[in-house]
């Protein structure tokens, strides 16, 4: 019986959830390049096994890192031989976790119908799941595509809004690219819905839709995204497997035909920023590529990640400005004050590599280049203090901002075409 008891408890399913029981996430501030550097050194050591969930790059910007409990100590004699400041974001990981987990299971059962809670995360079957509901709810105007398969054979599925023509103009939108992002998969939902129930009643939405598509991926990289329900909620990369190393998957957003094997991506597959072994060898990536390569007439590229409350456009695998420098940054400062009206949550607009870091191989690189003018990425709330585990009690706060931000953008498409 006692074996028995034992045998469940290490096999049972709550058990494969990796546990993060005094992990700390810590806020660095660094005051000038030194100090960077010295952060830098500090994510060379592979034995303590950090998480960046910010790259140090430049003295401005603070870095937020998760350090599991048998390194706290170490990272902090090391700050503090350097006289490196530092605050603690979150004391004890899996505290927050287990909200989060308390939460979701909260506000799935002993539901009084079975319509979809929007201010909760969700699954990836009850994601999809909602999809098909919004597709059928408003069967005149949206609709489901297959794009392709994951790694691990998932469909990857994409909303389209289309109120007829053939082969209109198009807005692409996608979230999720990065696994532990939950609030960009929650806020695409959102918009889905949002999107659909505005045609006919909101004026701007109507007159976009009578002569343009959306396509929306709300979860783009499905295998990464069940990974962090089942097993481990840090997780960031795909989930495919790579020749001669143990560690397992690519980052989506380093694995784009743009500036790959730049600075600001790794080479090493146990990296959360390794590249991949060739652009586009990700599936979720190729499949993506292809179906905005056959549209052919895709105006517009926006893709959706969190946190740091940023509007980024190009570029990221250089410091140079886009040719588009004037207009993209005009229309991001025009989409940041259109979120800031809703709740006063101030975004920061600029170019990838000035606002957060170089980054080479990501999405709105590639599409920019491919001839995509309107290309921007979003990074959501919030700014450190919760990080990838925004309470879900931010989440529709979170989405509606989000769409003001989105629908500016999406109105100087429609009346700009080019
Ligand atoms: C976003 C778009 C293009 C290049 C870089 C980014 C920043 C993004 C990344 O490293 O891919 C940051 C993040 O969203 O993944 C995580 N974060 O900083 O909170
Ligand atoms: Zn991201």
């Amino acid at each position: 019986m006692k074996l028995i008891l034992i045998f469940s408890a290490l096999f049972g399913a709550s058990l494969c959830l990796e546990t993060f029981v005094g992990h700390q996430v810590l806020r660095i501030k660094t005051r000038n390049e030194e100090e960077v550097k010295k952060l830098q050194l500090l994510e060379s050591l592979e034995h303590l096994a950090l998480d960046f969930w910010i790259n140090p790059s430049t003295p401005d910007l603070p870095v937020d890192v998760r350090i599991p409990a048998n390194s706290v100590q170490a990272v902090k004699a090391f700050l503090e031989s350097y006289g490196i400041e530092y605050s603690i974001l979150i004391e004890d990981l899996q505290v927050v976790l287990d909200k989060e987990k308390e939460d979701m299971a909260y506000s799935q059962r002993d539901r009084s119908s079975d319509s979809f809670n929007y201010g909760t995360y969700h699954t990836l079957d009850s994601i999809y799941a909602e999809l098909d509901h919004l597709a059928s709810e408003y069967g005149h105007i949206v609709s489901k595509l297959q794009i392709g398969v994951s790694y691990e054979k998932r469909p990857l599925y994409v909303l389209k809004f289309s109120t007829g023509g053939s082969n209109r103009p198009a807005i692409w939108i996608d979230a999720g690219i990065h696994s532990r992002e939950w609030v960009t998969h929650a806020t695409a939902i959102w918009i889905a819905r949002k999107i659909a129930s505005d045609y006919g009643t909101s004026p701007s939405i109507t007159s976009l839709l009578n002569k343009m598509d959306i396509f929306l991926l709300t979860v783009s990289n499905p295998d990464g995204y069940v990974f962090t329900h089942t097993t481990n909620r840090m997780w960031r990369k795909t989930r495919s497997k790579n020749q001669g190393s143990p560690c397992v998957g690519v980052d989506p957003n380093r694995n784009w035909d743009a500036g790959f094997g730049g600075p600001g991506a790794s080479s090493n597959p146990c990296s959360d920023s390794y590249r991949g072994p060739s652009a586009n060898s990700e599936v979720e990536v190729k499949s993506v590529v292809n179906f905005i390569k056959n549209h052919g007439n895709i105006q517009a590229f926006l893709t959706l990640h969190s946190y740091s409350q940023l509007l980024m456009y190009p570029y990221g695998y250089k410091c140079t400005e886009p040719a588009d420098y004037a207009e993209l940054d005009a229309l991001g400062r025009a989409a940041a004050s259109s979120i800031q009206s809703l709740y006063g949550t101030t975004f920061t607009v600029g170019s990838i590599c000035t606002t957060i870091y170089q980054a080479s191989g990501g999405s709105i690189d590639w599409s920019y280049d491919y001839g995509i003018k309107y290309s921007f990425a979003f990074e959501l709330r919030d700014t450190g203090r919760y990080g990838f585990l925004l309470p879900a009690s931010q989440i529709i706060p979170t989405a509606e901002e989000t769409w003001l931000g989105l629908k500016k953008i999406m109105e100087h498409v429609r009346d700009n075409p080019y």
